[in-house]
């Protein structure tokens, strides 16, 4: 297995559990995935913190307390290792190991998985928990490798944080990583200068504090929150308005998007059923955002700027911030709009643009990753025939419900393309496939069957279906790294599946249920 972030740690306790011999590998030198690596200041989780956590054990939850509705990023580190102690799963964990080749061996349909490091293991099955945000996204800026200040990336972050205090500071990137770091390192800095491709919606997180009666309230009803999860369309709790957005009256809409606002969080894009389906009724929300935000910024022409004009609001991941707007009423930060003035290269300590230079003691890349294929990429996975994967996905990624590719049995890529990946909670979408991939091998042991293999007519269809559901909203109109617009030369695919997180749960358990339909079984 490769990876033990959310997804690897709790394939991890539900293989071995049901009696399996797991060995997992593991880049970085501890647990985490996304929160082991993302440690820039103002990092915090989207997803309430309530929700952003395993179902999988009773006492766990009930015995965990979050301190905040949104947890920050070491918060959420503490709470993985915690579970990685509390399951005794450290030792079947190979940490700073990374995965160099995945290659099946046709006969014995087996994978002989490499590492950096010298192992070498023979594995019946092939579980990639790799997180579908692990691939960093550096930009090829002239002259980067060489900027003379301090270089740092979001995902890279210095274990022992860093502190601007008196510096010159440039920021690269205003996706939801730029808009939590920003506020901060402009608190710090002597001067931020925010290098801006494109303008990004966000709303305020509304995080809170969590005393001990939120917490009680929480704990007592979980069993319900996690049901209504689990059928919603994103992992969470959370209900539309019942009423399309087109249909209903200015007051309404008001009143239901002032509501959200006031909550906070990334399902203000989610206000109203019909927000991502059709423009008019995702007009509605873009008003309201945009007076929202115009009313928080002291300088017209820079709001200006900082308003998107180029997607509909939610069809790239909305971000949610903590003053972020209001950051750029402060007299130690300027806009630079690289639309108008594009960098052209680094030099020395400067980032020079079309038409100034910027002289800077630390540069911060904010610029995101290649996303979901990008780090399936670099493990080199030869599956039947010599064929590889890249070979295979070089026109999109290909699957049958994101769980299955032809040509490669008993391979689990979790969470990643052609399921609901990153549009859903991440730990209840690990659970969810991770408890699929459990029972499929629990199937195959009681029908003295070896292996799993999605169908190429199984392949098709599911990429289609995919394809054809995303053009059913205006998902794909963006030019987000949902479609691989953010990496140059990959192919616009929409990657995730559109159709729903519960949906998505009841589509693979009838799969299962009809003995694993679209699937070979492969004898012994
Ligand atoms: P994102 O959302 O991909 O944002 C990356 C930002 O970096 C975005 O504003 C990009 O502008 C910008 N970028 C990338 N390359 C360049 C270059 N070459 N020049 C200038 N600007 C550039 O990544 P995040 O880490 O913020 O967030 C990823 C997810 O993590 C987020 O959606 C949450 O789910 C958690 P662009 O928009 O491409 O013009």
């Amino acid at each position: 297995m490769v990876g033990a972030g959310f997804a690897g740690v709790y394939a991890l306790y539900k293989l071995r559990s049901q009696g399996l011999t797991v060995q997992v590998f593991e880049a970085g030198d501890g647990v985490g995935g996304v929160w082991y690596w993302n440690r820039y200041p103002g990092a915090r989780c989207d997803v309430e913190s309530v929700d952003y956590s395993y179902s999988f054990d009773e006492e766990l939850q009930q015995e965990w307390d979050w301190s905040e509705k949104y947890a920050t990023q070491p918060e959420i580190l503490r709470y993985i290792n915690h579970v990685v102690d509390r399951f005794d799963l450290r030792r079947n964990i190979k940490l700073g190991t990374r995965v160099t080749d995945v290659v099946l061996d046709e006969e014995k349909l087996r994978w002989e998985v490499r590492t950096e490091a010298g192992d070498v293991v023979s594995a019946r099955f092939c579980v990639l928990a790799l997180g579908p945000l692990s691939n960093a996204n550096i930009p090829s800026i002239p002259g980067l490798e060489s900027f003379a200040g301090d270089l740092y990336h979001t995902a890279r972050w210095p274990h022992d944080g860093v502190d601007f205090t008196g510096k010159r500071v440039g920021v690269i990137g205003t996706g939801s990583s730029g808009i939590q770091a920003i506020p901060c390192i402009a608190r710090q800095a002597e001067q931020l200068y925010v290098f801006q491709r494109s303008a990004n919606y966000s709303v305020p997180a509304g995080n809170v504090p969590l005393d001990d009666a939120a917490r009680r309230e929480q704990k007592a009803n979980y069993a319900e929150r996690r049901r209504l999860s689990m059928e919603s369309g994103g992992g969470s709790p959370h209900q539309p308005y019942p009423k399309r957005a087109v249909d209903a009256t200015a007051d309404e809409l008001r009143n239901a998007y002032e509501k959200r606002w006031q909550l906070g969080g990334v399902l203000f894009s989610k206000t109203f059923p019909d927000q991502m389906i059709t423009i008019e009724a995702n007009d509605t929300a873009r008003r309201f955002w945009e007076s929202k935000v115009r009313a928080v910024i002291d300088d017209p022409s820079v709001a200006e700027l900082l308003i998107p004009n180029d997607h509909p609001i939610g069809s790239k991941r909305i971000c949610t911030d903590d003053n972020y707007f209001q950051t750029y009423n402060r007299n130690n930060v300027a806009l630079v709009n690289l639309r108008a003035t594009p960098i052209e290269r680094i030099d020395g300590a400067s980032v020079r643009t079309s038409d100034a230079s910027y002289v800077l003691d630390a540069l911060v890349l904010a610029t995101g990753f290649d996303a979901m294929t990008g780090s399936v990429e670099k493990l080199n996975i030869v599956g039947r025939g010599g064929q590889t994967l890249n070979d295979v996905w070089a026109e999109g990624p290909k699957t049958y419900l994101g769980l299955g590719i032809a040509g490669f049995p008993n391979l689990f890529n979790l969470t990643g393309p052609g399921s609901p990946s990153v549009l859903a909670n991440m730990v209840l979408h690990s659970e969810l496939h991770v408890d699929w991939v459990a029972d499929a091998v629990r199937y195959l042991d009681t029908h003295g069957a070896v292996a799993l293999e999605a169908r190429p007519d199984a392949v098709a269809d599911w990429v289609k279906e995919c394809s054809d559901r995303a053009a059913g909203t205006l998902m794909p109109s963006a030019n987000s790294w949902y479609m691989g617009a953010n990496i140059p030369g990959k192919p616009r695919v929409f990657m995730p599946f559109v159709g729903g997180f519960g949906v998505y749960g009841q589509i693979i358990a009838e799969v299962a249920a009809a003995g694993y339909k679209g699937f070979d079984i492969i004898e012994g």
